[in-house]
């Protein structure tokens, strides 16, 4: 039987972080991290999805969006955009590579590079999605016409204090950029090669501070690429050299992004630490500083991550937790030390269990925390939801398997009423699963 348990206090408040950690999501692979400051006074990142079991970085896809009002505590406001959205591209689907947001006159602008045809290498494309809310509700409306073909990757867009807007993007050895006309979707003019960057390989980068204008990028240390940056006091240039202030992080691609957030700043990169995997990357969070000549110090990479700017958010008390209501494939229902019903032998092939009669309410987003305990280094489980497949999740050592303080939290789409069904299926590391925490989302 399904059994509903009210805990009374949230599941994320008994897991209280005092620092954002690195890498700051560990429950699916996020990288390219594009971070803004928002007028809601929260910071955004709009991140990559490296799918897990990857195929090189062919089958990325899904892009989910994470805010935090303190930089500690982040909230996954959910998918928002996946290849089957996009009419245009590529039959085949992935390749959701690194995307950018920008946000003029009451609208975001989600920016990505996708391929429209199966050759996908020569078809990338920018395509635009639209809504009027940060981190919820886009809609796919094109591309940007004129522009097309070989390493048209790594989208940037800059706006300015005055409202004009540049886009910046490349891969390949050539970085472009150019002024976006007012719809925010097509090219003012032309596009144009940004001069004076030394060993430019991908990843564009372009904020302002004070008067100074910072492009940062990968370069094309073999294997290990570095942040780099240049400056200028015009958004396209020319620019001047500074040099390197992110040496390599342990995988071969780095993307970062820089952000101002209540006074100070700080770098958005990603890393390999989790997976140990250069296709499989993990973002992460470290301060950066300025010299007083406006130079930027080499970033320090910490595992630590950043403190706390402001209180925690208020946790979403909108939450029940369910145990698992039915489990085959060799799976067990089995009572754990504190005399809760625990499902074990998820370690086998085929294993499951199910967790039935989850309320959605209204329908829509809900963050679901699943509580286990496992003494693998890295334990998985695949998730689906009422048959959608989420993929693999991952579930970090707890040190033991009588240690269930383990939480795999990610946001999903309920349907509305308490018809749900979350399933978890195994096969993936000896795991013990005590319970799914659902909080639908309250907007
Ligand atoms: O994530 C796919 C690609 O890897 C990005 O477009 C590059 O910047 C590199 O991070």
């Amino acid at each position: 039987m399904n059994m509903i348990k009210n805990e009374g206090i949230p599941v994320e408040r008994k897991h209280v972080k005092l620092t954002s950690q690195n890498p700051i999501i560990t429950t699916i692979y996020t990288a390219d991290p594009s971070a803004h400051v928002w007028e809601d006074g929260k910071v955004y990142i709009y991140a990559s999805h490296d799918m897990d079991p990857a195929r090189g970085c062919d089958l990325m896809d899904r892009y989910h969006v994470y805010s935090s009002s303190d930089m500690v505590n982040w909230l996954d406001e959910g998918e928002i955009l996946r290849s089957d959205d996009v009419a245009w591209g590529r039959p085949e689907g992935g390749f959701m590579w690194a995307p950018d947001c920008a946000y003029k006159n009451g609208t975001y602008y989600f920016y990505y590079p996708h391929p429209s045809g199966s050759n996908w290498n020569d078809t990338w494309k920018i395509g635009v999605a639209t809504s009027q809310k940060p981190g919820s509700g886009f809609k796919d409306q094109g591309y940007i016409s004129g522009l097309g073909g070989f390493a048209l990757i790594d989208p940037c867009v800059l706006v300015d204090d005055d409202g004009r807007a540049y886009m910046y993007y490349g891969g390949g050895s050539r970085c472009e950029g150019g002024e976006l006309n007012d719809d925010m979707m097509s090219i003012n003019g032309e596009m144009r090669e940004m001069e004076g960057l030394e060993d430019f390989h991908e990843a564009a980068w372009v904020f302002k501070r004070a008067d100074l204008y910072y492009l940062t990028y990968a370069d094309n240390l073999d294997g290990n690429n570095r942040m780099r940056y240049a400056t200028s006091k015009h958004p396209l240039g020319p620019w001047t050299y500074r040099g390197i202030f992110l040496e390599p992080t342990g995988c071969s691609t780095t993307h970062g992004s820089v952000a101002e957030f209540k006074g100070q700043w700080y770098l958005f990169y990603h890393n390999q630490e989790i997976s140990g995997q250069g296709n499989l990357r993990s973002m992460c969070i470290d301060y950066l500083y300025f010299n007083e000549d406006g130079t930027i110090q080499t970033v320090v990479q910490t595992k630590e991550g950043v403190k706390p700017v402001g209180d925690a958010p208020a946790p979403n008390t909108n939450q029940k937790t369910y145990s698992a209501s039915r489990v085959d494939g060799g799976a067990v229902v089995e009572t754990n030390e504190q005399g809760e019903s625990v499902v074990n032998r998820l370690d086998i092939e085929g294993s499951y269990c199910e967790f039935q009669a989850i309320n959605g309410e209204k329908g829509g987003r809900a963050a679901i925390h699943i509580r286990y305990a496992t003494a693998e280094r890295l334990a998985k489980l695949n998730l689906t939801v009422n048959g959608h497949d989420y993929s693999l999740l991952n579930a970090l050592s707890t040190g033991s398997l009588l240690d269930y303080s383990g939480l795999a939290s990610i946001t999903v789409q309920l349907e509305p009423g308490d018809d749900n069904i979350i399933r978890l299926t195994g096969g993936n590391g000896e795991i013990s699963v005590v319970s799914i925490t659902v909080s639908p989302f309250l907007d």
